[in-house]
């Protein structure tokens, strides 16, 4: 069997604790974990501030951009690992690993290495009265070591989306990913060290949250900032760990994000954009929508449409190139996806579609399999139109006017994206900056230029990440200012 070890100050480590990483495809064991306790952890960050202290800390912008980018050459090498290692922890389509996952995780190194060597400083002058003046300039340094937790649901690709700027700003990082996806993770830190990057920069440590790992990271006294993906419940239990030593944070968490169907929009490209938005990754994407407000004339057609389209999708074996949806990712979550769909029986919910579990007569039915679901006719109050859900369901409901639609889109706690289909320009404009989010896609969703913040409003997350976003974040930066007296000396 496989053994996934930690990897800490450049050297493998093993644990006499260890747990299972099962496949939610059929139930059957991947590999083994091996889970590292709190001495670990602590020699992990150890390790940072050594590298950091040491020729890790004195690389040049110039050396750390040729770094990044031979760690994304190296990954390219062993992509073909990386698919088969994201795919046997997270069951998600070949379609999808080999389009979005893996060239993600890669183009997350390059594009830092591009941003960091050309990244500005600022610079201003101050004209004083007496005729001097004040030149400040920003220098930026590393914040130290950074913690790095992240979720199960893109595992390569959301780690890396912060490891390569927090490398790229000279960091070191200690990296925990999900329990259930330890794969990927592993497979950088051997890319790591083949790339060459100097021991204590980039260190990983397996296990889970609470009494673990996890824990373990973000209430260390030395851990410098904490960079988080994850549900709003974690991030907050997060916060309160780093507010001790009012560490800085970065959360990236939860949303209930809406998708607003004009009737004047191109309806199969809606169509097309819908069925990504609500089904890519099993809906397992913290951008999908799980609210569907459709403009009362095209409502029933959307609503058939949708339906059709459904019956049609191929939810299958994940290496089949033409499945569409694999499972979730554990048999714990569709137990509580299961529960919703309870939920929204008992709150008088429509099954438009779905609401089961697919039986297939091999060994899937072992496996975290769940029907795309589609609900209707619950007030804007019911819990299952007002909580995170975090699979392939949503709940449509038809919309009367615009200032209707956008009053009913921001009334969440969430405000993390969402999704605007129209042919009016001005309507497009108009709507996507009244939606209370940290991004609003038009006649599109979830197309990414990395070089744009990202982040969410209200239990959507603190901060924003993407570009100088990212750099700023994962910098200190210094104000030197400098006092330049009027006269020349005699
Ligand atoms: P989760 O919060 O359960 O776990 C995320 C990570 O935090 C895991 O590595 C976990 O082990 C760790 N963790 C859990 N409890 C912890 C604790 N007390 N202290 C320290 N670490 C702890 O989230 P998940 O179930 O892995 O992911 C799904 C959630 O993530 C959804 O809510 C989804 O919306 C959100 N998400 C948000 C974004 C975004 O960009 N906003 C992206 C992906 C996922
Ligand atoms: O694309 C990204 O950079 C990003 N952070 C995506 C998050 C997806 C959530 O599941």
């Amino acid at each position: 069997m496989k053994q996934l070890l930690n990897y800490v100050n450049g050297r493998w480590v093993e644990s006499h604790k260890t747990f299972e990483d099962v496949s939610p495809v059929d139930g059957s064991v991947v590999a083994i974990v091996h889970e590292a306790g709190r001495e670990l952890v602590d020699e992990a960050i150890k390790a940072g501030h050594r590298a950091l202290a040491g020729e890790w800390g004195r690389t040049t912008v110039a050396a750390r951009v040729i770094l990044l980018r031979r760690i994304a050459d190296e990954m390219e090498r062993r992509q073909e690992d990386f698919i088969a290692a994201e795919m046997a922890d997270t069951g998600k389509p070949l379609s999808m690993a080999s389009s979005i996952d893996i060239p993600r995780g890669i183009a997350n190194f390059r594009t830092f290495a591009d941003i960091i060597s050309t990244a500005p400083l600022e610079s201003h002058r101050l004209d004083l009265p007496d005729g001097s003046y004040a030149l400040n300039y920003t220098t930026r340094k590393p914040l130290g070591v950074v913690g790095v937790i992240s979720p199960w649901n893109l595992p390569l690709l959301l780690l890396t989306w912060k490891v390569a700027p927090a490398l790229a700003c000279g960091n070191a990082v200690v990296v925990k990913p999900s329990e259930e996806t330890p794969a990927t993770a592993t497979l950088l830190a051997e890319v790591m060290e083949a790339a060459g990057v100097p021991a204590g920069a980039f260190n990983l440590v397996h296990g889970f949250g609470p009494n673990s790992a996890g824990e373990s990271i973000s209430n260390h006294p030395d851990i410098s900032a904490i960079t988080f993906t994850g549900e709003s419940r974690t991030g907050s239990t997060i916060m309160r760990a780093a507010a001790e030593g009012v560490k800085p944070v970065s959360f990236e968490l939860g949303g209930k994000n809406a998708a607003l169907i004009f009737a004047d929009c191109d309806f199969e490209q809606m169509l097309d954009g819908m069925m990504r938005a609500l089904f890519l990754n099993s809906g397992q994407v913290c951008l999908c929508s799980e609210r569907v407000y459709v403009e009362r004339a095209i409502y029933d057609r959307f609503c058939n449409a949708l339906v059709k389209r459904i019956k049609d999708m191929k939810v299958d074996w994940p290496h089949d190139p033409a499945t569409e949806m694999g499972p979730l990712i554990s048999a714990k979550h569709r137990d509580k996806v299961l529960t919703y769909f309870e939920l929204a029986r008992q709150e008088g919910a429509t099954f438009l579609t779905g609401g089961g579990i697919p039986h297939f007569g091999d060994e899937r039915d072992r496996g975290a399999w769940i029907e795309p679901t589609v609900i209707s006719g619950l007030q804007d109050d019911a819990r299952c139109v007002r909580e995170e859900i975090f699979g392939p369901i949503c709940h449509v409901s038809p919309f009367d006017s615009e200032r209707e639609v956008i009053a009913r889109a921001n009334d969440t706690k969430y405000g993390l994206a969402s999704t605007i289909w129209t042919s009016n320009l001005s309507r497009a404009h108009r709507v996507s900056e009244a939606m209370r989010v940290g991004i609003s896609w038009v006649n599109t969703w979830f197309l990414r230029d990395l070089r744009t913040p990202f982040g969410g409003a209200g239990l959507s997350g603190v901060g924003r990440e993407g570009g100088m976003h990212s750099l700023n974040f994962y910098s200190e930066l210094t104000n030197v200012c400098v006092r330049v007296d009027s006269e020349t000396e005699q």
